[in-house]
């Protein structure tokens, strides 16, 4: 399909990660990453902001058991759009190792839900990235949300740090357990004390329902390679909030212009993140577990 060509400026995720060397706790979970394609067999959507490199389920399966991961916890990407059979057809070959997050419209019936549930898909997924979809008026999202509450579904949210003010009403009137991606993607040259930051830990403290990832240095540094500007934020919210955060690989990277990181290199990050184990086995065991695997 000549229109489903990957961007010309795309980098495709690491061809040879290397082995980690910090040992992953026993049933650790990869809570954020994606699959893409492959096309044709799972086209990319018409309304698509990006077109990536084909990363399907087979190559994620063999990431996670070179980095020493038990199951994945797979986000709907938005170059699928409200699409979510790739990542339904990954949910159900893993069986109970994997859980998906799906992308829904108001359109939605209680069937599809039904479906999507019996797959595995445990969560929707609001993107407010204006750069990667178009915007979706806030009450259609409360209508999703009220809609998915019968199956137990939490609910994933992207968003960027400078949009957290506008965003914060809306936040507080969903129901259920709210996953912010990346910690609302912070501006780290300001500082884990500046007021962007601040108020996002203020949102976390108030509101036992929201919780974060912690993931995603890659993307959040700016300083680069091995991300050490980034530690001071994910050390603040793991020290603060341990038993309400996740983390992933966010493999294949999609939207990544200036590198590709080592998934290995990631997982070696991990303990600057989780500075204990009892840190890291909430982190990648028990907190996915209880919000993905308990219903
Ligand atoms: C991420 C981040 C990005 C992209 C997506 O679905 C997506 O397209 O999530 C991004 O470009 O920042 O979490 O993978």
């Amino acid at each position: 399909m000549s229109d489903q060509k990957m961007d010309a400026d795309w980098l495709e995720f690491h061809p040879d990660p290397k082995k980690p060397d910090f040992v992953l706790p026993q049933g650790a979970v990869d809570a954020h990453c994606h699959v893409f394609g492959p096309s044709p067999e799972f086209p990319y959507a018409p309304e698509r902001k990006y077109t990536p490199c084909n990363a399907g389920k087979d190559k994620l399966y063999a990431l996670r058991d070179h980095l020493g991961f038990s199951r994945n916890v797979i986000v709907q990407a938005t170059c699928h759009g409200k699409d979510n059979r790739a990542m339904v057809d990954a949910c159900r070959t893993a069986g109970d190792l994997a859980r998906g997050v799906a992308s829904v419209g108001p359109d939605i019936t209680r069937d599809d839900l039904s479906d999507m549930h019996a797959a595995g898909v445990r969560g929707g997924r609001f993107n407010f990235v204006k750069r990667l979809v178009d915007a979706t008026p806030r009450e259609v999202f409360v209508g999703i949300a009220e809609k998915i509450q019968e199956f137990g579904w939490s609910i994933v949210v992207y968003f960027e740090a400078a949009d957290l003010e506008d965003l914060e009403p809306f936040l507080k009137q969903l129901p259920g357990i709210i996953v912010v991606d990346h910690m609302g993607r912070p501006d780290v040259p300001k500082g884990v004390d500046h007021p962007d930051f601040q108020r996002f830990i203020k949102l976390m403290t108030e509101n036992e329902n929201i919780w974060t990832k912690v993931t995603c240095p890659e993307r959040l540094s700016v300083a680069g390679p091995p991300y050490d500007d980034v530690i001071p934020f994910y050390q603040t919210i793991v020290d603060k909030f341990e038993d309400r955060v996740l983390w992933g690989t966010d493999w294949p990277h999609p939207n990544m212009k200036s590198h590709m990181p080592d998934d290995g290199a990631l997982v070696d990050y991990i303990p600057k993140i989780a500075r204990t184990p009892e840190q890291q086995r909430k982190l990648l065991v028990d907190n996915p577990m209880r919000l993905y695997w308990a219903q």
